[in-house]
Parts: structure tokens; C-alpha cells; sequence
């Protein structure tokens, strides 16, 4: 297929909830939207999953534009592209920008099933017809609304839940929850922080019989997270220290954790995805699709990979009416019971509503 156009679409898309973390809070999420255009009038769709300030990674939306619109479209735009996998040697030159990789590489995905007529999930070489899925909630002004929200998703049927927490708002937190929730499957994501020095409160952490803590420690490291694992017994699941196979494989070799979050866009997309699931699957190191707050559009591509067989824990896919009022993709996806279908039809399985996307831009650019 030759990539005939390119579009960026620029979002603003006010949450309905602010969404707490160790490292800030976000409600209004500016994000942008590739598309891509084949030269047999198919189209393709994927999410880069920044924020506007480089406050999880050292990407954020105005840096990924400029890498797309200098770098990344260039390298791609009129080229006969028979499987996304051909990416990588375009890309290869240009160090990290992960999350803009894997935004185009994603729509080529999304536009190579299409053409190929199957679910993005069958090309992703997925097995599952129906995946689990936890929720992830943030920090909370008081524990009573923290208590609420648990109540509210439990009921909804969430196969886990996940507390934010820092420093000061964590053993004690915790605890509460554990003493409202003693049997629910629950976890805790520090977003790197702690450090060493916290070894005693981390401790602490192994009483509340947690499914694993993510990322206590610094983005990137994997020399003192496999320290600490051998401080405590709750499983570390490494989220911000995992953006290459290369991390992977060393994490494991290292011992750094036990868990693997796979964020597509945090590893610079599905075939670095696929590369990791597979290592993972084989070193039995069990994982989980993490989340960015998307629209539905990157929410698509994460039930795609989830359909793996490797993703053995629930993820933080939950359903759209958790972040939007309105979501850009029809229909909307809808958890039950804590379990989503993994779409049927060609692509991504979902259509992306171009009105409701026009709506929420406030810059879109066409290239080609
Ligand atoms: O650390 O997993 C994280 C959201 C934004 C940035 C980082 C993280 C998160 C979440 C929310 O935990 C996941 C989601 O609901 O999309
Ligand atoms: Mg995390």
C-alpha cells in the first residue's frame, strides 16, 4: 500500500474527572490523532498519547507534533509500505520519541489490517476473544472520596483496582482501604516516587497483601528497583523504566521487578510491543496493557494488543464514559463485568466519529 496523506489533528478533550498523580493533575487532555490515507482509499487511525508537559515522559504534545511533521511523516509519506514492521528502519535513525513513533505506526497498523481485511488484534497475532481490565484511580482529597470511587468500580465489576500514591498519601491510605476492602484485588503506582531512602516506608507496603507495586522509583532505573525487590515481597511491576526490548530484557535479567506494565506508546509502538510480549512469555514474566487517559482511539489499539496471550493480568483499559462524556469513536467501549470483547471488524473494530473529532481540534495539518 502507498501512504498517499497524512493528517495530525490537534485535541482538546476535558475529562470529566481530574486524574491525580505523584507527579500532577490533569483534566484537560491535548492530544493528537494521526491518520493516514492508502492509495486504495483505506483509512488508518492511531493516538499519540502525550500531555502538554512533559510531566510522565520527556515528550508532550508540541514536541511529538514537530518530530511527526519534520522526522517521522517524511520518512514514510508516498512510500510503498507492504507490513508495518518495514517502520522500523525509517524510524531507527531517530533516537527515542517514542510516543510520536508509535502514533504513526499505529495508524499503519490500524490501516495494514484494514487492507488485509482481519481485526488489528489477529494481525498483532492476538488470541483472545475477550480480555479483563482493572481501573486506575487517582489521588484523592480525602480518603472518603478515594472509598467512594473504590465502591463505585468494584460494584461496576473492575477485576482490580489501582490507587495512586506518594509520599504521605500511601502506608496510611493503604491501610484505610485495606480496612474497607479487605478481599478486592488491589495494587498501588508510585510514578517513580520514591528512592531507596524510602526502603522502610516501601516495606511497610508488603502487610496489605498487594497485587504489586508499579514504578516506586526513578523513570528509567532498573539498578535500584532490583535492590528493592529484594527488600520486599510484593511484586515491582515496572512501568517508566520500560521503553525498549532492550530495557525489558535487562529488567529480568536484573530482577528489577516481576511485572511488566507494556504502554504502546511508552516502547514506540505495536511491533516493539509484540517483540516484548513475546520475550516476556518467554521468561514467564507476567504483564499488563497500561493506560495514557485516551480517547478511543488509542483505547482501540490497547485492546488489540491486550488480545495476546502474555497479557495474563487486568489492565487499565476501562471504559470510555470513565474519562468522556463523549467519546470520539462509535460505539463506545463499554466494560461489563470487568471483560471486553475484542472487536470483530477489520482494523481497529471501532469507527472513529469525524465530527466529534473536529469538534474537540484545535489544529489539524494535512500532509501529502
Ligand atoms: O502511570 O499508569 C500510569 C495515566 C497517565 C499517565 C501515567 C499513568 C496513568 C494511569 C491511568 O495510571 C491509566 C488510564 O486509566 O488510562
Ligand atoms: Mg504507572
Amino acid at each position: 500500500m502507498i501512504i498517499e496523506e497524512v493528517n495530525l489533528y490537534k485535541l482538546n478533550m476535558r475529562m470529566k474527572h481530574p486524574f491525580t498523580t505523584s507527579f500532577g493533575t490533569e483534566q484537560n487532555r491535548g492530544f493528537i490523532l494521526v491518520q493516514v490515507k492508502s492509495d486504495s482509499g483505506l483509512t488508518g487511525w492511531g493516538e499519540c498519547v502525550t500531555t502538554e508537559s512533559p510531566l510522565y515522559i520527556e515528550e508532550f504534545t508540541d514536541s511529538s507534533w514537530l518530530m511527526l511533521e519534520k522526522f517521522l511523516i517524511p520518512a514514510i509519506l508516498k512510500k510503498n509500505i507492504d507490513h508495518p514492521d518495514q517502520l522500523q528502519d525509517g524510524f531507527r535513525p531517530y533516537k527515542r520519541n517514542h510516543l510520536a513513533k508509535s502514533a504513526l505506526e499505529g495508524a499503519i497498523w490500524d490501516l495494514y489490517a484494514k487492507s488485509k481485511n482481519i481485526p488489528l488484534s489477529k494481525a498483532l497475532g492476538g488470541t483472545k476473544q475477550t480480555i479483563e481490565v482493572g481501573v486506575s484511580l487517582g489521588i484523592e482529597k480525602d480518603i472518603d472520596h478515594l472509598l467512594n470511587n473504590i465502591k463505585d468500580k468494584t460494584e461496576e465489576g473492575y477485576k482490580r483496582i489501582k490507587i495512586k500514591i506518594k509520599p504521605g498519601k500511601d502506608v496510611e491510605v493503604i491501610a484505610e482501604v485495606r480496612n474497607h476492602f479487605p478481599d478486592i484485588p488491589l495494587m498501588v503506582d508510585a510514578n517513580s516516587a520514591y528512592t531507596l531512602e524510602d526502603v522502610n516506608t516501601l516495606k511497610q507496603m508488603d502487610q496489605f497483601n498487594l497485587m504489586m507495586i508499579e514504578q516506586p522509583l526513578t523513570a528509567g532505573d532498573l539498578i535500584d528497583h532490583a535492590k528493592l525487590q529484594k527488600e520486599i515481597t510484593t511484586p515491582i511491576c515496572l512501568d517508566e523504566s520500560i521503553h525498549s526490548f532492550e530495557n525489558a530484557r535487562q529488567a529480568i535479567e536484573l530482577g528489577s521487578g516481576k511485572i511488566i506494565n507494556l504502554k504502546i506508546g511508552r516502547v514506540g509502538g505495536l511491533t516493539q510491543a509484540i517483540k516484548i510480549h513475546d520475550l516476556c512469555s518467554r521468561e514467564n514474566i507476567p504483564m499488563w496493557c497500561g493506560g495514557m487517559l485516551e480517547s478511543g482511539v488509542g483505547r482501540a489499539h490497547n485492546i488489540a494488543i491486550t488480545s495476546l496471550a502474555n497479557f495474563t493480568l487486568p489492565g487499565d483499559t476501562a471504559s470510555s464514559s470513565r474519562y468522556w462524556d463523549r467519546d470520539i469513536i462509535q460505539p463506545e467501549v463499554q466494560v461489563e463485568n470487568g471483560i471486553l470483547h475484542v472487536p470483530e471488524a477489520p482494523g481497529i473494530g471501532f469507527e472513529v466519529d469525524i465530527d466529534e473529532v473536529l469538534r474537540n481540534t484545535r489544529t489539524s495539518k494535512c500532509f501529502k
